[in-house]
């Protein structure tokens, strides 16, 4: 695989990328977190969109190796956010294979304390992939990482296979909306009562409820009235650089207690 051995060149000579997009409180406006998304600038391939890359890692076990990193200097990063007395949160994506390592709990305990990050601000971004092969012990993996004060919320929610009896067993604190469902949000749709369907089954289970993909004014003031919770999106902002990340947090009201 060409991807492959450029992968493992990209490991040894460090040229993975973090970039962050922020995410807000539907309700107040209030920046809540930032998402990690992982670049790669390959010196072989040029830039690599994730979507491409991080599939093969999955498969090769390399993704074990460029999570570690990618929560390593996310943390780093958000950690200047705390210094700065703004109480922002900080979202990474775990795939299936590095969720259900054996070590993972113990990485991120150690990347935690590492940065001196507040546990409860971190939120670990999962998919349905990893209740695939072992519903219970994704479930005790979970468990485990909620022990530590994080919080998990499920991507891509809605694309995949969760029926309501599903979504019930898993311990999971939120749900990202998809982004399929928010692009086709608009007054006179039929994805308004999906989406309404989606708020209410959230709303029953007590899941947090964050919608992505936001691009227009109108999707937000929908997202709005239907009672959502959190939203992210290129009207909101785009994923951007840890410098002017810190910027947009220096920006933001400090807290007063
Ligand atoms: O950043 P972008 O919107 O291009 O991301 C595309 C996809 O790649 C998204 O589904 C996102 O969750 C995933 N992704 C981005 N960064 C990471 C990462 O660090 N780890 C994992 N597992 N997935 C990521
Ligand atoms: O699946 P996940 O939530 O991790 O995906 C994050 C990806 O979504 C990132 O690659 C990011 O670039 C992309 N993204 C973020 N906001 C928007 C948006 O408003 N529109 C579109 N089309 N993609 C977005
Ligand atoms: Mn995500
Ligand atoms: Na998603």
């Amino acid at each position: 695989h060409q991807i492959e051995s450029a992968l493992l060149r990209g490991i040894r000579e460090n040229e993975f990328r973090v970039v962050f997009q922020p995410q807000f409180h539907i309700s107040d406006g209030r920046l809540v977190r930032f998402e990690a998304l992982c670049r790669w600038n390959s010196g072989e391939l040029g830039m690599v969109p994730p979507d491409r890359f991080i599939p093969i890692a999955e498969q090769t076990g390399l993704i074990a190796e460029i999570g570690r990193r990618v929560l390593i200097s996310a943390l780093q990063e958000a950690k200047s956010w705390l210094q700065n007395g703004r109480r922002i949160g900080l979202a990474v994506n775990i795939s299936p294979m590095q969720f259900m390592r054996p070590d993972f709990p113990q990485s991120v305990a150690e990347a935690l304390a590492e940065a001196g990050f507040a546990p409860e601000l971190l939120e670990l971004e999962i998919t349905e992939g990893i209740f695939i092969r072992d519903l219970n012990l994704a479930i005790a993996r979970i468990r485990e990482l909620q022990r530590l004060g994080l919080s998990i919320a499920l991507d891509d929610f809605g694309t995949g296979y969760s029926s309501l009896s599903y979504l019930q067993r898993m311990p999971i604190d939120a749900v990202k909306l998809d982004r399929s469902f928010v692009s086709d949000l608009s007054i006179d749709s039929a994805t308004v009562s999906m989406v309404q369907s989606v708020l209410a089954m959230a709303r029953a289970l007590k899941l947090r409820v964050v919608t992505e993909g936001v691009e227009t004014t109108e999707q937000l003031s929908i997202l709005r009235e239907l009672g959502c919770d959190e939203a992210q999106g290129y009207l909101l902002g785009r994923p951007e650089s840890a410098e002017m990340a810190l910027q947009r947090v220096l920006n933001s009201p400090s807290e007063t207690t």
